[in-house]
């Protein structure tokens, strides 16, 4: 079997996708001819996928969220891009997904609450299609500042006790342009997210940010990390940063395609994945926004088997390493390791 074709059949996990970094062609098309028949020419074609080869700088990226988010802005968009997006992951053979994404309070169109509400509902009409299992994370976006920040927590612990989205809601992510903000300003409310028992996944050293990282990861508040790019030493990370991540054996969120498009990283073969994989580190290969950097799941497993010269092996202990680092209840984290095991071994 190609390689390609191989890592699509692999039972995958994903854990770091933004849904509205993750709309296809597909939707994005939709979606704008639904807009041009009520706003005339609002966008004749949008500049929203990075396509092979292209590259922008991160500040270009989060530029193309702008232009996504206009298009999302009512629950109509909300509800379709909830059900493609997990509709193509499920279709490229993940198992389980954490979808996140921040909550908009947008006047006249939709609160907060609706936002969700929809995001949720869509999510269980998708799952009721496929066979996939989806939680969901609740984005604090590290450029919207601290208020907004209580009142999505404030969101998440109303749904951690809410009869049919109760079990969909896992935890909390914090992203958004690192160059925003600091986010020891946010510890208060991450603090408030743990003791509620919500699980954290933040963006940690996108950029280079040593004491902003160290900060975090000495708060004992971070489950996960995304990116991470900046931790290790070849990547001009501090000893001390590389001693705490290691100590806390915290997994990292790696996006090949994103790094590399965003231009944190130079190569593919410059990625840290093979430096984590040295040190034998739990990560987790991931697409981060799937629309946005023109690529899928199995894309993502393909490019890190290629560069670093993975074994079937290390690609199916890469699988079990999602499930491990999930944030679902030990149960059916057990239930989705022998799901997985039984179609990894039904490969060999
Ligand atoms: C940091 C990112 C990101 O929440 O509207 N986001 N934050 N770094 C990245 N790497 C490129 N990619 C996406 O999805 C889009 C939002 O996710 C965050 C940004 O806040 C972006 O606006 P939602 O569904």
């Amino acid at each position: 079997m190609e390689l390609l074709d191989y890592c699509r059949s692999l039972p995958k996990v994903e854990l770091h996708a933004h849904l509205n970094g993750s709309l296809s062609d597909a939707t994005v098309l939709k979606l704008l001819s639904a807009r041009e028949q009520q706003d005339g020419d609002f966008l004749a074609s949008a500049e929203v996928t990075i396509k092979r080869g292209h590259q922008r700088t991160l500040e270009e990226c989060f530029q193309v969220f702008r232009i996504l988010h206009s298009i999302t802005d009512n629950l109509e968009a909300m509800q379709t891009i909830t059900q493609d997006v997990i509709q193509e992951f499920a279709a490229d053979n993940v198992k389980y997904l954490e979808l996140r994404t921040t909550p908009k309070n947008i006047p006249n169109k939709m609160t907060k609450k609706e936002y969700m509400d929809t995001v949720l509902e869509a999510t269980v009409e998708a799952m009721k299609k496929s066979n996939i299992r989806v939680c969901l994370l609740l984005s604090i976006d590290r450029a919207r500042g601290v208020e907004d920040a209580w009142s999505t927590l404030q969101l998440a612990k109303e749904y951690l006790t809410h009869d049919v989205f109760g079990p969909l809601v896992c935890g909390l992510d914090v992203s958004g342009n690192p160059h925003s903000g600091d986010l020891k300003d946010y510890l208060p409310v991450l603090q408030e997210a743990q003791k509620c028992g919500l699980k954290l996944a933040v963006h940690l050293a996108e950029v280079s940010s040593d004491t902003e990282t160290l900060t975090m990861l000495n708060s004992g508040l971070v489950d996960r990390i995304g990116h991470g790019t900046f931790i290790h030493p070849d990547a001009g990370g501090s000893k001390e940063l590389h001693a705490v991540v290691r100590k806390q054996n915290l997994p990292l969120e790696l996006c090949i395609s994103s790094n590399i498009k965003s231009g944190t990283v130079k190569s593919a073969c410059h990625h840290h994945l093979g430096f984590w994989k040295k040190e034998n580190h739990p990560v987790v290969i991931c697409t981060d926004d799937k629309g946005v950097f023109s690529t899928s799941l199995s894309e993502e497993f393909y490019l890190g088997a290629q560069t670093f010269h993975l074994s079937e092996g290390d690609l199916h202990s890469l699988c079990l390493n999602g499930v491990d680092a999930a944030f679902l209840p030990q149960v059916e984290k057990q239930k989705l390791r022998q799901e997985v095991q039984k179609d990894l071994d039904s490969l060999k």
